[in-house]
């Protein structure tokens, strides 16, 4: 046991109770045996590289190049994402892609290059093949954008799984990006990012790494151009990243570098080059839309682990009503299931959910269930019972169901990597729908197993279906919650074909957004906790996961009423808005903190409200565009260096750019602007970009500034929408989209597009077809 696992471990008993502990201590050794016989050896390994080039074969889209010891596949898709892979690998199967079969783009051809290598030209990129297998990615006008050096594999000498290692050399003026969801970014520094979905077991702040959604998706970020990498393997790895210097004008720079090492799997990769706009773009058509949520869910939505009564949840619903606070929904965690047994409800404190769940919905509030996948190993609990008879669990290599613990004790855990188990466990959402359900929390789905040393999940050698493919936890780990969040939407969109599902998971991996959206997870309640928030969310979007949010007030302890307060109003602005916190953590009703922060939390409650037309407008573009709702400010201007290492505020969409505060006794600060007219949504005052301005942000309010032409659909005062528009600076024009959504179902809205110019000493506002806009216009910056 190292030091971590024994910090873990105390961690974990204080977390669980003791008996549970010991458990875990009891499950630890099992899982260490389990291994022990399941998995091989690795033994002497040999090493190996590409070698020549040895010939070529040009197929459509690009073609195969021969090395003497391995071969390279290069295919460019039509929607301008290149795909390599090494020993044979192919597109298919994979979890994360939308359609493992992208259509080719037949323009782009092998071609023979310099010094014996070859090259494939794209419209929008260049792959260029060196002799012995570097590859090199570079823009149309030839500028490389990363440089990835010949692969190394080691082989074990008795046969098994390869592991492989790519190291990559960027320019040095380049930024990385993305990962997943880490605490530490979203700017990724030097340092050592590992690949495999951990529940960081009580509550993490920036210091802590990997969290429940890793992905190998790098963003890079320089002057030459923005680049996506998608290294398409599931196995456990480590990406190191370093970030590159530069010599100011010396000509001493040292470019950035970059290694990726997988523990096995294909050697495999994704590649799109564009504007951080055309990338994403590029990105959603291979791996999927993101799921737009019903309109409820861009509200505000209140959460505790621990109303323990349904006593308490109407308590709570009432103290939002009485202050005519907006809430939109109420989630139920583990301590409404009886013994803590998913798809369970403990009756003698919920006597009548559906009962409770009717009357909130006439209040306007929905009920949101915490779903666990680890079931309770007891006969009599119909979850196993069910699971047993279709054979849902996860086996050991003996055959033995792999048993681990968490909260209802001893637990077995479906296998969602298998069709028919997804079904199954679709459908017990019945019981979900039946107690008055309207969406879905899934937690514990890296998956977790308390364990007191070693990895806290499933043994690495547990047998995995992998959708027919056969193989073990050391590749199913990272796309179990993947797997888990499909199963929840599947069924869902089964037993409610007209309602949109509401799904967010704490565990997930590349085309996650297919299913669902996610959350920080137990984010410390610490000013580095609510950083650690941003972080999150700005990455997770930048890999394709667009909805997500954090803890407001952290998941743990009790925020200072100033901290509670900052967080609330990041998180107004943020996709997902819950307040959440643990079972012994301090209450996060806006009422707790004292009636100053009460009157403030109001304000941001109100304006989250005013601004949900303009959240469901973003829902529609993310999932058509890819282009997430939270930005980073380099999103239009990624040439401005400056830009790229602002960590501190973000993009809401085209419109809207937020400074929150983060740390305590602020109340101004300074603001990086991109270019153009900016105004301060609030005081009207007017800022210029590029270049950095000081905003204020008093406690009332955070920074909010709004681009000059702007158009946005808000909610008017009587409830319908209305335009607001920010006067375009002198001689400009602006502009903005509208997406009007029916609040659920599937009916495909159009698109509005509206213009903003001057005309007469007048703004004036046009649809693009043409005419006035057909609802309120109302004018701002004038
Ligand atoms: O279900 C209890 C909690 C939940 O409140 C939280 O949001 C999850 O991230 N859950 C983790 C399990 C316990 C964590 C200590």
């Amino acid at each position: 046991m190292n030091g971590r696992d024994l910090v873990r471990s105390v961690k974990a008993v204080s977390v669980v109770g003791p008996a549970q502990g010991l458990r875990a201590v009891r499950a630890s050794w099992r899982r260490r045996r389990v291994d022990a016989v399941g998995l091989r050896r690795r033994g002497p390994e040999r090493a190996r590289v590409p070698g020549a080039v040895v010939g070529v074969d040009p197929e459509p889209g690009g073609g195969l190049v021969r090395f003497a010891r391995s071969r390279l596949r290069i295919t460019v898709t039509v929607g301008g994402a290149v795909f390599w892979g090494w020993d044979g690998a192919e597109p298919g199967p994979s979890y994360a892609l939308a359609d493992v079969c992208p259509e080719v783009d037949p323009r782009a051809v092998l071609e023979p290059d310099k010094d014996g290598g070859w090259r494939v030209v794209a419209e929008r990129v260049t792959i260029a093949v060196s002799r012995h297998g570097a590859v090199e990615v570079c823009t149309p006008g030839g500028v490389m954008l990363r440089r990835d050096l010949p692969p190394r594999w080691w082989e074990p000498e008795g046969g098994g799984e390869a592991r492989w290692v790519q190291r990559s050399e960027v320019a040095a003026d380049a930024r990385f990006f993305g990962l997943g969801g880490r605490a530490a970014g979203p700017r990724l520094r030097d340092g050592s990012y590992r690949l495999w979905n951990t529940d960081p077991g009580g509550s993490f702040a920036p210091g802590d790494d990997p969290l429940s959604i890793t992905m190998p998706v790098q963003m890079v970020v320089a002057d030459a151009g923005t680049h996506l990498m998608f290294h398409d393997n599931s196995w456990d790895g480590v990406v190191s990243l370093r970030e590159g210097t530069e010599g100011a004008g010396s000509g001493h720079d040292r470019g950035g570098s970059c290694e990726v090492r997988m523990e096995g799997g294909p050697l495999r990769c994704w590649v799109v080059v564009g504007t951080p706009a055309r990338v994403l773009h590029a990105w959603a058509q291979l791996t999927g839309g993101a799921t737009v949520p019903p309109s409820w869910a861009l509200g505000h939505q209140h959460a505790r682990w621990g109303f323990g009564s349904e006593k308490e949840v109407r308590r709570v619903v009432t103290g939002y009503r009485e202050r005519s606070l907006p809430l939109e929904a109420v989630h139920l965690d583990i301590d409404h299931y009886a013994a803590r047994q998913v798809f369970t409800v403990d009756r003698e404190r919920f006597p009548s959910l559906p009962r409770l769940a009717t009357e909130l919905r006439g209040e306007g509030v929905r009920l949101v269930s915490v779903i666990d996948p680890a079931i309770k190993a007891v006969h009599g609990n119909p979850a196993y019972d069910g699971g047993r008879a279709i054979d849902a669990f996860v086996r050991d290599t003996t055959g033995k169901a792999v048993r681990g613990v968490v909260w209802p004790g001893e637990s077995v855990f479906p296998d969602f990597t298998a069709e028919h188990v997804r079904k199954w466990w679709g459908g017990l959402y019945e019981e979900r729908l039946a107690q008055g359900f309207s969406g879905f929390w899934l937690d514990m789905n890296e998956p977790a197993s308390f364990t007191a040393f070693g990895d806290t999940t499933l043994p690495r050698s547990a047998r995995h279906a992998l959708d027919g493919r056969g193989g073990d936890h050391r590749e199913a780990h990272n796309v179990y919650g993947l797997c888990m969040a499909r199963a929840c939407y599947e069924g869902m969109r089964e037993l409610q074909p007209r309602e949109r599902p509401f799904v967010f998971s704490r565990s997930g991996w590349v085309g996650m957004q297919r299913y669902g959206g996610t959350w920080s997870g137990d984010v410390a309640s610490g000013w580095p906790g609510l950083r650690a928030s941003l972080s999150l969310v700005v990455g997770l979007g930048l890999c394709g996961v667009p909805y997500s949010g954090p803890d407001v007030g952290g998941f743990d302890g009790h925020p200072s009423p100033e901290l509670y307060l900052r967080w609330f109003q990041l998180g107004a602005y943020l996709p997902l808005f819950r307040t959440h916190s643990a079972l012994r953590a301090g209450r996060r009703e806006p009422w707790e903190f004292g009636d100053e922060v009460l009157g403030h939390a109001r304000g941001a409650l109100e304006e989250r409200r005013r601004l949900v037309p303009y959240f469901m407008t973003l829902a529609h573009l993310a999932r058509r565009t890819g282009a997430p709702y939270v930005r980073p400010l380099w999103w239009a201007a990624p040439e401005d260096r400056g830009l790229r290492d602002c960590e501190d505020a973000f993009l809401l969409g085209d419109c809207l750019l937020v400074a929150p505060v983060l740390d305590p006794g602020v109340e101004r600060r300074t603001v990086r602007l991109p270019e153009g007219r900016w105004y301060d949504t609030v005081t009207g005052e007017v800022f210029e970009g590029p270049g950095s301005v000081t905003v204020a942000c008093p406690l009332p309010r955070i920074a909010v500034l709004a681009r000059a032409g702007a158009v946005l659909p808000v909610r008017g005062e009587q409830g319908g929408v209305e335009l607001e528009v920010w006067a375009p600076a002198p001689g400009r024009t602006g502009g903005g989209l509208v997406v009007r959504d029916a609040g659920d179902g599937w009916e495909e809205p159009a698109i509005e597009r509206y213009q903003s110019c001057w005309s007469e000493g007048r703004v004036v506002v046009e649809s693009s077809g043409g005419g006035e806009p057909s609802c309120p216009v109302r004018v701002r910056g004038l």
